[in-house]
């Protein structure tokens, strides 16, 4: 048995149980507590605080974690990367009062920084060789220029919108963040065994994930025209209509590319084009 180790409310929740769940993971129907099982899958599912996923998966108390990759750098405690799932993307910056005149990073020295995130930005600044003062606090850090706590914020930004309603411009972004997968390092062969079968189906979610299988007609002299707008997964299917001279061929698009590709299909003479959703892919 695996014990994972997820958020239990807040950004990273859904997304991280909707992962889960078209992973073929389903929870026990008991009332939802602390420690779940799974009723398919040799794995239990730990509901924590995102703060303590790190230390959880570390320490050994859970196996595996799905947690911020801020959070991850922050408390950095020999747990390791295995998967970036490409959800929960956000970036941690800096950011000051947006009437402030802001040239480089030199602006800081001396100043006083608001953040729950003490150790990436005192390594950012002494990266850099800027002194400055670090003020941690936990929640509602970009209201501490507006009431005189600090100078400027270093802090979790998404849309930028919480920045603006504080009058607050970002002005660098130290680092990129996606929600990870995070393992203990020296997991005995039994859970290794099973966490790479958790991976392998992981992968083949977020592989379909963007993507639509795609179906249409088109004349056989017209196909390697076709073939060539379609690059598929590796060559499209091809297979001949009873209609003489015709074929209908399958593959797999882009969802980002679709409708550059549509327009391009029908001036090839594609007709009866049908596009469908892809649950999951296998490679
Ligand atoms: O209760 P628990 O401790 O588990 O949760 P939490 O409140 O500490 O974290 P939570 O649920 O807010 O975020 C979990 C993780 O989601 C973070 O560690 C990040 O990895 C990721 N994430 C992605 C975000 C955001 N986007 C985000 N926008 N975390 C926080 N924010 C905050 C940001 O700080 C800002 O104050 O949301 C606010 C709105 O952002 P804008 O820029 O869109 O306005
Ligand atoms: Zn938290």
């Amino acid at each position: 048995m695996l014990r994972i180790a997820v958020q239990s409310k807040g950004r990273l929740n859904e997304d991280t149980m909707c992962l889960l769940a078209e992973s073929g993971i389903k929870l026990s129907p008991s009332k939802r507590t602390l420690l779940v099982p799974s009723t398919t899958f040799p794995l239990e599912i730990l509901f924590l605080r995102d703060d303590d996923i790190p230390q959880s998966v570390a320490n050994g108390t859970a196996d595996v974690g799905i947690v911020g990759e801020n959070e991850y750098v922050e408390k950095h405690q020999g747990s390791e990367i295995v998967k970036r799932l490409g959800f929960g993307k956000c970036r941690l910056s800096l950011a000051i009062p947006k009437d402030e005149e802001y040239n480089n990073l030199n602006w800081f020295a001396g100043k006083k920084i608001a953040t729950s995130y003490p150790e990436i930005l005192a390594d950012f600044l002494k990266k850099n060789g800027v002194k400055a003062d670090i003020h941690v606090i936990t929640g509602s850090v970009e209201i501490a220029p507006g009431i005189g706590l600090a100078d400027a914020i270093f802090d979790i930004v998404s849309s930028g919108s919480t920045l603006v309603s504080n009058r607050l411009k970002e002005v660098e972004v130290v680092m990129k963040s996606e929600a990870i997968m995070i393992a203990h390092p020296s997991l005995p062969k039994e859970k290794k065994e099973i966490l790479a079968e958790l991976l392998f189906r992981i992968d083949s979610v977020l592989y379909a994930d963007g993507k639509k299988y795609i179906m249409l007609n088109a004349p056989n002299e017209k196909l390697n025209e076709i073939v060539d707008i379609l690059p598929g997964v590796k060559s499209p299917t091809i297979i001949p209509l009873s209609k003489e001279g015709w074929s209908s061929l399958h593959s797999v698009i882009e969802e980002k590319r679709f409708w550059e590709v549509i327009g391009k299909l029908k001036s090839c003479g594609a007709q009866g084009i049908l596009v469908l959703p892809i649950e999951k892919m296998i490679l």
